[in-house]
């Protein structure tokens, strides 16, 4: 869904709570940990967000995107899926590939799941459902990606992975993730941060991806850092972001 864009900057597939969401932080206390955004263009009559590209100023990167929040889909979704399941047959696929034993006897017939159901058992097959985070991918300085962390789940194998990647570079575990905590309004569901380091060891850490990040009912507020139960929109954000400095921390000081 990207397109590779000169000047330093990336096109990503427009998505409009995206820009919304963009557009806000702006012109908010946490700009300086969002890449720049600039705008929306149309480029071969499909319509873009364009920002800055946070790669650009590292040599040879290397690149984890862990993804934040207990939930990883909208309270809305669930509503919808209970009022009308739609049954996707792709999601049962990528669940039987991880896990043959996954899917219920129901499901092995219909040999489709519904949204949550799937997203619900990424999450406790992996670290969100119990540390509040989990990580998505690593791109290594030499450009092979490593997508297999779907049951990275213990904090002993986040650990791990987080050693692989930070390997002979110190710098990276320097994390600006305490400046982080400021109060945010709504809810964050999706967001990743993208950790970025290489070889001159630069190293930065960056909020990314703001599909799901949607403003939250007049009056509403959330702690982040309490457990979800459906309707409080409780999203875990700062929860995660305390468990995953509290392992960047542990780790550094070994
Ligand atoms: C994907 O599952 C990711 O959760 C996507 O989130 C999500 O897109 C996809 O939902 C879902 O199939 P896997 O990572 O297990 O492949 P992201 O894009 O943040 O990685 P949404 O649209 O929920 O963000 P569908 O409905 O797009 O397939
Ligand atoms: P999606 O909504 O498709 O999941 P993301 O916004 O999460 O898209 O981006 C997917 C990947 O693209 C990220 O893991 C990251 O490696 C890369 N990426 C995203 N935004 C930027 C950016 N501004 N600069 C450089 N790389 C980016
Ligand atoms: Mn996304």
């Amino acid at each position: 869904s990207f397109k590779a864009a000169a000047n330093g900057r990336i096109l990503k597939k427009h998505c409009e709570s995206e820009q919304r969401c963009l557009d806000r932080l702006m012109n908010d206390v946490l700009k300086p940990y969002v890449p720049a955004y600039h705008g929306d263009i149309v480029k071969d009559g499909e319509r873009y967000n364009q920002m800055e590209d946070l790669l650009a100023e590292f040599d040879s990167p290397c690149v984890m995107d862990c993804k934040m929040g207990v939930r990883t889909y909208l309270e809305e979704e669930l509503i919808k899926a209970r009022k009308k399941p739609s049954l996707r047959k792709d999601m049962y696929q990528k669940m039987i590939e991880v896990d043959p034993d996954a899917p219920t006897e129901e499901e092995n017939v219909l040999r489709a799941v519904t949204k949550p159901r799937y997203m619900q058992w990424r999450e406790t097959i992996s670290s969100t459902a119990t540390l509040g985070f989990r990580i998505e991918g690593i791109k290594k300085e030499d450009g092979t990606v490593n997508r297999d962390f779907k049951k990275t789940r213990t904090k002993e194998q986040v650990t791990e992975a987080f050693r692989e990647f930070t390997r002979g570079n110190r710098n990276v575990l320097v994390s600006r993730g305490a400046q982080l905590t400021d109060p945010l309004s709504p809810q964050v569901i999706g967001s990743s941060l993208l950790f970025i380091h290489d070889k001159k060891e630069q190293a930065k850490v960056w909020m990314i991806d703001f599909g799901k990040t949607t403003p939250l009912p007049e009056g509403q507020v959330l702690q982040h850092n309490v457990p979800w139960v459906e309707g409080n929109r409780e999203d875990g954000y700062l929860w995660g972001l305390d468990n995953l400095i509290q392992i960047l921390t542990e780790l550094s000081q070994k």
